[in-house]
């Protein structure tokens, strides 16, 4: 009995002491709370918006910036500057330049900040107040040019369409113009119809001279970027008026610059050269002709409201 009773007592000496030890443990763990519980959750170690507007800007906007199709010359261009301003904190959304011109258009309602990628001529300048972000880079490179291509055999099967499209040239501000009509609600044909007729000193110098046809069958490739869907619709019209039967078929980047080369379709009004799509022109080179600009002064980057503190993509780091 004696023996038992000392193994009892030793028993629940070592249980309390464990206890004590548990409890110890536990206050030690909990013993910062009372002298914290006054506080603020632990703070992320930010730096302030005075010091680094850079990072502040990041964190509003989620490091993200909006962009378009992920087969467009912007989209490859906005990878490389990811990396050649070492920006691996910071992400490229896929979207369309219609998802990305809703979010564009429901930040600057609110006036909050938003990066998206952008290019001119494009309706967005003309109903936003927005600023390219400087490129010291100079990856997204200078002005820009849009070419006419034309597959292989055009000039031979179809001349009275080869001499249109060769003709076709026009400024920056017409192609605007044509955006904001069908921004503003118009139909993209009725648009490009619209614009024609108000135009028709410009469309005649493309059409003058030229030997008219009987609906013969003409096929043009282009991307739903609001800059190509204004322009593949109005020399559409143009050849209308020439009397061919124009198809326009909606595609892909890539899928239009194979098109063209495989003969699917007959032109296209929408090659940014010479740095945009500088990899399909030079993947596609040999099977179009390329009848040179059609317009003069493009540019892509990477675009803010005009309300965002922020000037360089170097103040994304
Ligand atoms: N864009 C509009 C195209 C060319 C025309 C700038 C979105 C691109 O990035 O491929």
């Amino acid at each position: 009995m004696k023996k038992n009773r000392v193994l009892l007592v030793g028993f629940i000496i070592m249980v309390t002491m464990s206890l004590v030890l548990v409890g110890c443990g536990g206050s030690d763990s909990n013993s910062q709370t009372p002298s914290n519980s006054n506080q603020e959750p632990a703070p992320t170690p930010a730096p302030s918006n005075e010091d680094n507007p850079a990072a502040s800007i990041g964190e509003q906007v989620n490091y993200e910036i909006i962009g378009i199709d992920p087969g467009a010359g912007l989209m490859a261009a906005t990878r490389d500057v990811i990396e050649q301003y070492g920006l691996s904190d910071w992400k490229l959304v896929e979207s369309s330049d219609s998802a990305m011109t809703a979010a564009l258009k429901r930040a600057y309602t609110n006036q909050q900040p938003i990066i998206v990628t952008g290019w001119t001529p494009h309706w967005k300048f003309s109903s936003f107040d927005l600023k390219y972000l400087d490129d010291p880079l100079n990856i997204y490179g200078g002005d820009e040019q849009i070419h006419t291509l034309a597959r292989v055999g055009l000039q031979a099967d179809h001349p009275s369409a080869y001499k249109v499209l060769d003709n076709f040239f026009w400024e920056p501000g017409d192609m605007a113009d044509v955006m904001v009509l069908i921004e503003e609600g118009m139909n993209e044909v009725e648009a490009a119809a619209d614009w024609a007729k108000n135009n028709a000193d410009k469309v005649n110098v493309w059409i003058d001279g030229v030997d008219k046809v009987d609906g013969d069958k003409l096929n043009l490739a282009y991307v739903a970027w609001a800059s190509e869907i204004a322009s593949t619709n109005v020399i559409a019209n143009a050849l209308e008026q020439v009397g061919y039967n124009v198809t326009l078929q909606q595609l892909e980047a890539g899928g239009m610059f194979a098109g063209l080369s495989g003969g699917s379709s007959d032109a296209i009004v929408a090659a940014w050269l010479p740095t945009t799509h500088e990899a399909f022109y030079e993947r596609f080179q040999a099977d179009f002709e390329d009848l040179g600009p059609n317009l003069d002064g493009t540019r892509i980057g990477l675009v803010v409201p005009a309300y965002m503190d922020i000037d360089s993509i170097e103040d994304l780091k």
